[in-house]
């Protein structure tokens, strides 16, 4: 059983202005579909056929990085189509008195999302993450994820690559987390710290 792409959450012109109908037809047809077809053809006839994404990702993690890129990728991307929402959404009571403890108000806990993400060099992603207990922003190069590490509960993820604004805001990282912040599906991270263990790709 080969991974497939999953479909969008929403309609592809849900997210404008802050993410296009034109960037998800390539962001999401083409790059995440090329990520998850060159990890389906790395895995056919090994024994990593069958296996789940996130157990695809931990094996290959520190042993075969073309593997592991594709395989993370595959996830973060998954991960971050259900980051965003089309409708506004809020925060569980439980998550909105987390961020409080942890940031002072949503809004301060958006502000410092944005300032990381705009601070981060080069690719990458910023997420909303449980860590030993307590709400922490990370931030993970390339294709580096959360998804298989130990300890680690992501909430959500806003990606850092150019190919995920430069149609809508150009050079204008900053403009674009701006934007992002306002879509962010806080029932999804929600669901994620109930849960207590990280999402997990749809097979
Ligand atoms: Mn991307």
């Amino acid at each position: 059983m080969a991974f497939e792409l999953i479909d969008l959450p929403y309609d592809d012109t849900a997210l404008e202005p802050a993410v296009s109908a034109k960037t998800l037809s390539f962001h999401h047809g083409k790059h995440h579909k090329a990520y998850i077809d060159k990890t389906n053809a790395a895995i056919e006839g090994t024994d990593l056929a069958g296996k789940s994404l996130e157990e695809v990702i931990a094996s290959a993690r520190g042993s075969n990085q073309g593997l592991f890129n594709n395989s993370a990728q595959s996830w973060n991307h998954g991960f971050y189509w259900h980051s965003m929402a089309a409708e506004e959404t809020s925060a569980s009571d439980e998550l909105k008195s987390m961020i409080d403890d942890a940031f002072g108000s949503i809004d301060n806990l958006k502000s410092k999302l944005a300032e990381r993400g705009a601070g981060h060099f080069a690719s990458g992603w910023v997420w909303l993450a449980v860590k030993d207990g307590k709400l922490t922003i990370e931030e993970t190069h390339d294709g580096d994820t959360l998804a298989d590490q130990e300890g680690v509960n992501p909430l959500l993820v806003i990606d850092l690559w150019e190919h995920a604004y430069y149609l809508d805001h150009q050079n204008a990282r900053p403009a674009y987390l701006d934007a992002v912040n306002g879509k962010l599906n806080w029932s999804f991270a929600s669901e994620n710290l109930v849960r207590g263990t990280a999402w997990t790709y749809p097979s």
